[in-house]
């Protein structure tokens, strides 16, 4: 692939476009299985209707050595189960830093490295740090889409075996949700 030339990018006027794009992914309740604690419940949103979770628009770099790609993820305000709709998050077989930024709404950055797990507040404005080898969630804890744009080196690479594998270590609930286990956060 030859280097991309030097451009600029504009967001769209709700901050969830970007011109110009790249691809668009659409993350399904469906496309989320084993990852909320109540598997009934996931199993009653996908067949409810089985809900877009969250999209993700990446702008035209892409994902190869050396360049610098970046995406926008609009996570929906729900919960399933009492906990909030998430990422499937995701280590970086390529342990690498990603730097995101939160655009709009209330958001929670989950970071986990197989031992300790941290917990970011994510609001417009924030930038957040995922250090390498950490794997990473984000988790709307809003009543509002959230949304943040991430940069993320080229060669990173995306495990998501390894959360379903390890989990993230805490899981995200509403403060007034039924609790099952230890470890959970709540807001
Ligand atoms: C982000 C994530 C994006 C979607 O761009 O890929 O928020 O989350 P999942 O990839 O876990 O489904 C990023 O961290 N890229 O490296
Ligand atoms: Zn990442």
């Amino acid at each position: 692939t030859p280097p991309i030339q030097p451009f600029s990018i504009s967001f769209g006027a709700d901050n969830a476009t970007l011109e110009p794009q790249g691809q668009v992914l659409t993350r399904r309740m469906s496309d989320l299985e084993g990852l909320f604690a109540d598997g009934d419940a996931w199993a009653r949103a996908v067949a409810d209707g089985d809900p877009v979770v969250y999209t993700v628009v990446s702008s035209p770099v892409p994902e190869v050595p050396r360049e610098l790609p970046q995406s926008i993820t609009t996570i929906y305000p729900g919960e399933t189960g009492g906990e909030f709709w998430m990422t499937k998050g995701h280590q970086h077989p390529d342990p690498q830093g990603e730097i995101y930024l939160g655009l709009d709404g209330h958001g929670g950055l989950l970071l986990f490295d197989g031992e300790r797990a941290e917990w970011l507040e994510m609001r417009p404005g924030t930038i957040g740090y995922i250090p390498p080898s950490w794997a990473h969630r984000s988790i709307n804890v809003g009543d509002e889409p959230y949304r943040f744009l991430a940069v993320y080196p080229g060669s990173a690479g995306h495990d998501y075996g390894w959360v379903v594998a390890h989990g993230m270590g805490l899981r995200a609930r509403r403060a007034s949700a039924p609790r099952t286990g230890n470890g959970d956060t709540t807001h």
